[in-house]
Parts: structure tokens; C-alpha cells; sequence
């Protein structure tokens, strides 16, 4: 019995790796803001969620409201996913 409760803990704590991992916030800058089109151009370090070295590039972010905080210059934290094939921000906060 006391077996099982271990193994049990130890995919508890795996568990709790793997959503860390992918709760990971990324680094970024706000190069440009497309409102209409629901997306912001972000220069940003590696993405290792997704298995993306740093580069300048358009993201699509879940809900247009997430870009009405957001200005061209913001140092920003974000989350990235995959979402149907596109790379979609879920989270996204400026450091200031
Ligand atoms: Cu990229």
C-alpha cells in the first residue's frame, strides 16, 4: 500500500513539473500593436514550450482585450501556446 501512495506521489510531483514548465513566462518586447487583426509584434528570447529560439515575429493573442493595456516599447512577460496550429498568446503582462 505504502508503494502505491509513493508512486502516486511521484507522478503528483511530476505533474506539478510539467504545468510549471509550461507556465513558464517568456520575455518579450512590443515592437507592434494590430488591434483590428488581434495580434502584436513581439522581438522575444527563446520559447522553449514551443521550440522557438529568439526572433521578431507576429503572435495572435486569445482576446483583444489582453492588447488594450500594451504599448509599442513595453518590456512584457507572456505565455505562448499552441492552439489549432497557431501560436497564441494566452497571458501577456508589461514589466514596468
Ligand atoms: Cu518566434
Amino acid at each position: 500500500m505504502k508503494s502505491v501512495f509513493r508512486a502516486l506521489a511521484a507522478v503528483g510531483l511530476l505533474l506539478s513539473f510539467s504545468v510549471a514548465a509550461a507556465n513558464q513566462l517568456a520575455e518579450g518586447t512590443v515592437k507592434r500593436i494590430d488591434a483590428p487583426s488581434q495580434r502584436v509584434m513581439l522581438a522575444h528570447g527563446p520559447l522553449p514550450s514551443i521550440g522557438m529560439g529568439s526572433m521578431t515575429m507576429m503572435f495572435k493573442v486569445r482576446d483583444a482585450a489582453m492588447l488594450k493595456p500594451l504599448k509599442v516599447g513595453d518590456k512584457v512577460r507572456f505565455q505562448v501556446e499552441d492552439i489549432g496550429g497557431n501560436f497564441t498568446i494566452t497571458r501577456i503582462e508589461a514589466r514596468r
